[in-house]
């Protein structure tokens, strides 16, 4: 009498399990991403900043005056959580940040924060064309979501 000997059945899961862990990799990767993003403070509805002088397209001498406005938010120093509140950072010819789910860098003459909930600031600015933003951060200087980011000015400093 013969043995029947069965070659050991090919593993059909083998393939499938591998799928499946990068699979689980990619969801584990998206959920985080989720929740960094959920972490960020939100914003209301409607929340604006503004600059509300020089105007765009002023011409200006140093030092001027950059003020600043808020809508439907209120300002708040760094380090204190109030609900729908932040403080103002100044963007100097530079672009808001792509990365918004960390902290915005304090980069001097190009991020400036007002930490201390300031409204305006004397701004020193060498002749030329130069842009201006503002971007709300909250208390952990992170922009809220959405950001409630301003239009960008520009102005030409003529000395
Ligand atoms: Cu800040």
């Amino acid at each position: 009498m013969r043995m029947i000997t069965r070659r050991p059945a090919p593993r059909p899961y083998g393939a499938a399990l591998r799928a499946l862990s990068r699979i689980a990799v990619a969801v584990l990767a998206l959920a985080a991403s989720a929740a960094w993003a959920q972490d960020r403070t939100p914003s209301p509805p409607g929340a604006k900043v503004s600059i509300v002088s020089p105007k765009n397209g002023a011409k200006v001498t140093s030092p001027f005056t950059v003020k600043f406005g808020i809508k439907g938010m209120t300002l708040a120093p760094a380090g204190q959580q109030a609900e729908n509140s932040g403080h103002h950072h100044l963007l100097i010819d530079t672009d808001v940040p792509s990365d918004l789910n960390s902290p915005l860098p304090a980069i001097p003459d190009k991020i400036v924060h007002f930490g201390k909930a300031q409204t305006e600031t004397s701004l020193t600015l060498p002749p030329g064309k130069h842009t201006l933003q503002l971007i709300l951060g909250d208390y952990k200087h992170v922009p809220h979501n959405p950001p409630v980011v301003s239009k960008k000015i520009t102005i030409t400093v003529t000395q």
